[in-house]
């Protein structure tokens, strides 16, 4: 017996397993059907795990997917048969583009903008110039807003069914910020030394990259760290050493997300006291 994956047309994207790992010799497992009449109901195997890659470690395009097992019963001149179960990848992000104001008649403005996504757009969530998300676009597929807030700065994040996230912006690049890219996120940091060490906690709307800088009350980078590929971060901490000078510390957090978009957060207090 056989497992891979096919896709629409019926080519074949990735091989999977003939389960010959699980033989000593390396050659495909034998399964016996009759195994079951001393009262064992299933392999006893790990469990298989498949990454969603093709063969040569590529990501396959979101789309319609086929696990197709072929397996050929053990007597001579016995014909292969398949099963297929149909499944779903959606693992590209959404594309975020043309993003437009326009201003209407009775005095409100219309915000439009475009999403390229190959498998299911969900919605979007909004940010007209300031940190306030707007989520009445989720779950609803829509591509406009009409707000009566003049619209400096307008920042999108399209999202598709499997919560994958693309992002879009338009207009005065001064205001962006990072609440697209940062869900939540929150440092404890009072009075923190060698031996309590300050905590740091970061929740993502979406796998990214993330840059951690710690800076002085004069701005001075002191400290960082990059964590890469990663959705959110839990309770990283920081002990400052002993040569840190008493004092405010500042810490931002920096996500970069697959297309190069980079959003820097508003800077949080971190206090230190040997
Ligand atoms: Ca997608």
């Amino acid at each position: 017996m056989s497992l891979k994956v096919e896709d629409e047309q019926g080519n074949e994207v990735a091989h999977i397993t003939n389960f010959s790992e699980y033989t000593e010799d390396g050659s495909p497992f034998s399964f016996k059907k009759n195994i079951m009449s001393y009262g064992d109901y299933y392999y006893g195997f790990d469990g298989l795990f498949w990454s969603g890659k093709d063969d040569e470690g590529n990501n396959l395009p979101d789309g319609k997917y086929y696990y197709v097992y072929e397996s050929t019963l053990n007597y001579e001149g016995a014909e292969s048969q398949q099963t297929k179960i149909p499944f779903k990848i959606d693992s590209v992000s959404p594309d975020v583009e043309n993003i437009k104001v326009t201003d209407q008649l009775d005095g409100t403005y219309k915000i439009t903008w475009d999403v390229k996504e190959e498998s299911d757009y969900l919605g979007s969530i909004l940010w007209i110039n300031d940190h306030d998300s707007i989520y009445d676009l989720m779950e609803s597929g829509e591509k406009e807003y009409i707000t009566s807030v003049k619209p400096e700065t307008v920042m999108v994040l399209a999202v598709d069914n499997f919560y994958n996230t693309g992002f879009g912006y338009a207009g005065n690049e001064e205001l962006l910020h990072a609440g697209p890219f940062i869900q939540w996120w929150h440092v404890s940091g009072t009075n923190v030394n060698e031996n309590k060490p300050a905590s740091i906690t970061v929740f993502g709307y979406n796998r990214m990259d993330w840059h951690i800088e710690i800076s002085d009350a004069e701005g001075h980078v002191v400290e960082y760290v990059d964590i890469e590929n990663e959705h959110s971060i839990y309770g990283l901490e920081w002990n400052p050493s002993s040569e840190y000078p008493d004092g405010e510390y500042y810490v931002t957090v920096t996500g970069t997300d697959d297309k190069g978009f980079s959003l820097t957060s508003e800077p949080e207090t971190i206090t230190v006291k040997h």
